[in-house]
């Protein structure tokens, strides 16, 4: 059986809970709360860097998600989640980075806004918009009028990229002027993974009372 440490608010985590899901690999999660669970030595020897997602298979344990989706990739390669062609594995792996290496930074003053935990000068703001923006036009590049990134194929580009997608609106991004990439959207949000793995407002109310009481006792 896999067991599936997580935090249902880690976009992180996410990724690996979604290809769980679309999978239908059967798992059993334990949920972090992040608030010193993560430095306990039980959890330490599972990862040394404290972070969540962890997935441990038969005594193995497996940190970081993106190798968590390589080997659950490898070890239960059907359905795939992987491109096949040429094309398709350079486009997949550039989604994946693009996400993580450039729209990430891009967004953190958008996401310290929308989350209450503080707020950049308007000229910070309007620049991490503009970075995101960049990327939101590479994706809808990359789109084109396919289904998927890859094609009719669900695969992790989808995954790692569209786990981001349904907070673009809310970060302020100027998401109408892609109107493939709100159709991806939908077609992503209509999967059940995405329904089942999407945090409610309560989920996000009570992170944000977390992530503040925290904060505060930091002195920050
Ligand atoms: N590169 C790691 C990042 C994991 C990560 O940053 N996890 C955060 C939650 S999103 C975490 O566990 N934070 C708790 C801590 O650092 O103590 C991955 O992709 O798995």
């Amino acid at each position: 059986m896999l067991t599936f440490y997580h935090t249902p608010l880690s976009i992180n985590s996410r990724r690996v809970w979604v290809a769980l899901l679309e999978k239908n690999l059967p798992f059993e999660a334990v949920v972090m709360g992040l608030g010193g669970d993560q430095f306990q030595p039980e959890f330490l020897s599972l990862n040394p860097f404290h972070h969540i997602p962890v997935l441990v298979d038969d005594g193995l344990s497996v940190i970081e998600s993106f190798a968590i989706l390589d080997y659950l990739e490898a070890k239960h390669p059907t359905p795939s989640l992987l491109a096949t062609t040429p094309e398709g594995i350079a486009t997949m792996r550039m989604v994946e980075m693009v996400t993580v290496n450039e729209l990430v930074p891009a967004i953190n003053p958008l996401v310290k806004q929308m989350m209450g935990f503080g707020q950049d000068p308007d000229d910070v703001l309007e620049q991490a918009k503009q970075k995101a923006e960049v990327v939101l036009k590479f994706y809808a590049d990359k789109l084109g009028d396919q289904s998927f990134f890859c094609g009719d194929q669900l695969t992790l580009a989808d995954i790692v990229a569209g786990t981001f997608a349904p907070w673009f609106e809310s970060l302020g991004l100027p998401v109408d002027s892609y109107p493939t990439l709100q159709t991806w959207t939908e077609r992503l949000m209509d999967r059940p993974a995405w329904q089942t793995t999407q945090p409610t407002a309560r989920d996000l109310a009570a992170f944000r009372d977390r992530m503040k009481q925290r904060m505060a006792a930091q002195g920050q």
